[in-house]
C-alpha cells in the first residue's frame, strides 16, 4: 500500500512539474512568436485586438499571443545532414531556417538534442550538454541566434519526467542507500513487494530490478523516473537556464524569453 501510495504521489507531483515546465516553454512562445503581444503595457509591441487576446489562467503562466501561431517540431536526426554523415544535426535545421520563414512558421521545437544513448533522446545523459551526432554547443547557440533573426523562437523539448539508466544521478544512485543520489529516484526493497503489476505507461509493470532492489521506471526499465518529492531534484531542474557555468541551456533559456524577434 505504501509503494501504491507513493506512486500516486509521485504521479501528481511529475504532473505539476509537466505543467510548470510547459508554461514555462510557453512563456518563451510568446515572446519568439508573430510580434502581436497581449500585454498592452509594452508600448513597443502592438496590442491584440479584441478577437487575439486570450485570458490568462489563474496562474498567470500562459500568455498566448494571438490564436493562430505556428510552430514545427524538428525531429533533427531526421530532418536535415549538413555535413552528410547520414545523421540530422543542428546546422542542418540552421540551413532550413529561410524555407521554414517561407512556410510561415513561427517557431521550432526541437525534440531532445542532449547527449542520450537513444536514438530519440528522451534518455537524458547530461542536460547541459549537446548530443554529438547533432553537432556542437555553439551550433546551437548559432541556431538560435539565426532563428532570431527571422524571428523565429526555439523550443527545446528538456525531458525531465526521468533520466536515463545511463544518466551519471541514476548511476550512482543505484550503488546502494548511501549514495548522495539515491533519493533522487524511488527505490522499492523487493522484500516490500514493490512490483505493482500494471502501472507502467503502456499498461507493463514499472518497477524494475537491480541488484536486490527495484526502481521506478514508468515509461521503460531505461528510464527511470526522478523523485519530484526531493527538494534537491526540484531545485536541480528549476534552476536549469539560470547556472552561468552551464551555458547551454542559459542560452537555450535566453532564447525563449528574449524580446521575441531577436
Ligand atoms: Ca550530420
Amino acid at each position: 500500500m505504501t509503494v501504491y501510495a507513493k506512486t500516486r504521489s509521485r504521479k501528481v507531483c511529475l504532473l505539476l512539474a509537466s505543467v510548470a515546465a510547459l508554461g514555462m516553454l510557453l512563456v518563451g512562445c510568446d515572446n519568439g512568436g508573430n510580434g502581436q503581444n497581449a500585454d498592452s503595457s509594452n508600448p513597443t509591441m502592438p496590442s491584440a485586438t479584441a478577437s487575439q487576446q486570450v485570458s490568462k489562467p489563474e496562474t498567470g503562466i500562459v500568455q498566448a499571443s494571438g490564436p493562430s501561431n505556428a510552430y514545427y517540431e524538428i525531429f533533427v536526426r531526421s530532418f536535415a545532414d549538413s555535413d552528410g554523415d547520414g545523421i540530422g544535426d543542428l546546422n542542418g535545421v540552421t540551413s532550413k531556417l529561410d524555407y521554414l520563414k517561407k512556410l510561415g512558421v513561427d517557431g521550432i521545437w526541437l525534440m531532445p538534442i542532449q547527449p542520450s544513448p537513444s536514438y530519440h533522446g528522451y534518455d537524458v545523459t547530461d542536460y547541459y550538454g549537446i548530443n554529438a551526432d547533432y553537432g556542437t554547443p555553439d551550433d546551437f547557440k548559432r541556431l538560435v541566434e539565426e532563428a532570431h533573426k527571422r524571428g523565429i523562437a526555439i523550443l527545446m523539448d528538456l525531458v525531465v519526467n526521468h533520466t536515463s539508466v545511463e544518466h551519471p544521478w541514476f548511476v550512482d544512485s543505484a550503488k546502494g542507500k548511501k549514495s548522495k543520489y539515491r533519493d533522487w529516484y524511488t527505490w522499492a526493497s523487493a522484500r516490500e513487494g514493490g512490483a505493482s503489476p500494471s502501472d507502467g505507461a503502456t499498461g507493463s509493470n514499472p518497477w524494475h530490478s537491480r541488484g536486490e532492489d527495484q526502481y521506478l521506471g514508468v515509461f521503460w526499465e531505461g528510464m527511470p523516473d526522478l523523485n519530484f518529492d526531493n527538494p534537491e531534484v526540484r531545485k536541480e531542474l528549476s534552476s536549469q537556464g539560470i547556472d552561468r557555468d552551464r551555458p547551454i541551456l542559459v542560452e537555450a533559456r535566453r532564447g525563449r524569453i528574449s524580446s521575441g524577434r531577436g
